[in-house]
């Protein structure tokens, strides 16, 4: 019998049913060391966590964090909850023994990460913040190829990442465009995870400059919302967080960096694209075409062009636990993939990949975009070490 291991989630929402979901597959698709246990879910709204509690498939639930963490029979807590309460929930957790799983973005500022980093080294447990898409297998896949030099010395990382989702000023005034609850709009929810795609491919960022807009500055205060929807009640309240922001980066290695992020990008759903140019050749990835990796070579003369390879042979990372080739994986996988490697972490008694020093290191960056889009200055990144 394969030993089990107990997992507690706060938040129920959006995120906590891509997480309720990879905690039930992981064990179907991965011989992961330990059996996920779905133990307790834990939400505000009495109603709302029990119909989740049924419907994910938990086998109790809590309507205060604080109750959760207390439990004896909670091995590793995993929070999907507004940004703001990321540091609180994570740092009690730790210092109750449990292992962490954190949605990005970490933190709502630097100073927090920075004592939720110090808080699981203390502690000693396993800790990963949710930067889902390094576990698609096109990222790591475009990981091995730049590792082994296939585009050779890197010049630069150009990247949009779009959405839409908020483009009709109609839209109500949801948690992630309040600043006490998000801490930023499109650089924490979006540019978290370019920049982690961007870091965990070419390096560190040394640098940055950014500026920011907030395109419709008032909005309906919601009745009811979940997820990204909403539905906007008779009062109306102010958007304190950007609605996109671009950002010029250098990298330690000497590359050359752009980032757009927006929420107003009409048209594109989840258009995560970034493009890398080195000297010996050039990729291309996005997120709304997931399974697929553009590669050109320089080597290929006169041929030369872009190949779309699809990445879904059992070779090709992460691949052979899945279906058979051309068989296609999406955003839900990943999570999946995600929470195989936390658990293969905490069997392996190693430090899962992006962890809380990651994560921090990720924080860095995004304070650097805030501050610089106030000062219209350059911004070193702080080294942030644990
Ligand atoms: C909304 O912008 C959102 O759901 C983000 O919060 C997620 O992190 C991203 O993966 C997709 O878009």
């Amino acid at each position: 019998m394969a030993k089990t291991i107990n997992v507690g989630m706060v938040g129920y929402k959006f995120m906590g049913k891509a997480h309720s979901n990879a905690w039930r597959q992981v064990a179907v698709f991965y011989d992961p060391p330990f059996v996920p246990v779905l133990k307790a879910i834990c939400g505000r709204n009495e109603k709302g966590v029990k119909e989740a509690k049924e419907k994910y498939g938990w086998e109790s639930y809590e309507t205060s964090w604080k109750d959760l963490i207390k439990r004896d029979d909670i091995d590793i807590v995993d929070i999907n909850t507004p940004n703001s309460s990321h540091a609180e929930i994570a740092i009690a957790a730790a210092e109750a023994g449990k292992h962490v799983f954190l949605e990005k973005p970490m933190a709502m500022n630097l100073k927090e990460a920075k004592a939720m980093a110090q808080a699981v080294k203390r502690a000693g447990v396993k800790h990963m913040v949710g930067f889902n898409y390094r576990k698609f297998p096109a990222l790591a896949y475009a990981k091995e190829l730049i590792e082994r030099g296939k585009i050779g010395r890197v010049y630069h990382f150009r990247s949009m990442y779009l959405q839409d989702w908020i483009v009709d000023p109609d839209f109500a005034l949801v948690w992630r465009l309040d600043k006490t609850t998000a801490g930023t709009g499109a650089i924490g929810d979006l540019g978290a995870h370019i920049i982690d795609m961007a870091q965990f491919l070419i390096g560190d960022i040394s640098s940055i400059t950014a500026t920011t807009e907030t395109f419709i500055r008032e909005r309906a205060i919601p009745e009811e919302s979940g997820g990204l929807s909403a539905k906007g009640g008779t009062k109306r309240g102010k958007v304190t967080v950007d609605d996109a922001f671009v950002a010029l980066a250098r990298f330690k290695n000497g590359a050359l960096g752009t980032f757009e992020c927006t929420r107003f990008a009409i048209g594109h759903k989840n258009w995560g694209f970034f493009e890398i140019n080195g000297s010996k050749g050039s990729m291309r990835f996005n997120l709304e075409r997931s399974n697929e990796l553009e590669y050109l070579s320089a080597d290929e003369g006169d041929e030369q062009g872009f190949k779309t390879i699809l990445v879904t042979n059992s070779t090709h990372p992460f691949m052979s636990a899945w279906w058979p080739p051309g068989h296609m994986l999406g955003w839900e996988h990943s999570h999946t993939i995600q929470v195989y490697h936390l658990l293969d972490s905490i069997g392996k008694d190693r430090l899962p990949e992006p962890s809380f020093f990651d994560g921090a290191k990720n924080q860095a960056v995004l304070e650097a975009i805030e501050k610089s889009s106030q000062d219209g200055k350059w911004h070193d990144i702080e080294e942030v070490k644990f």
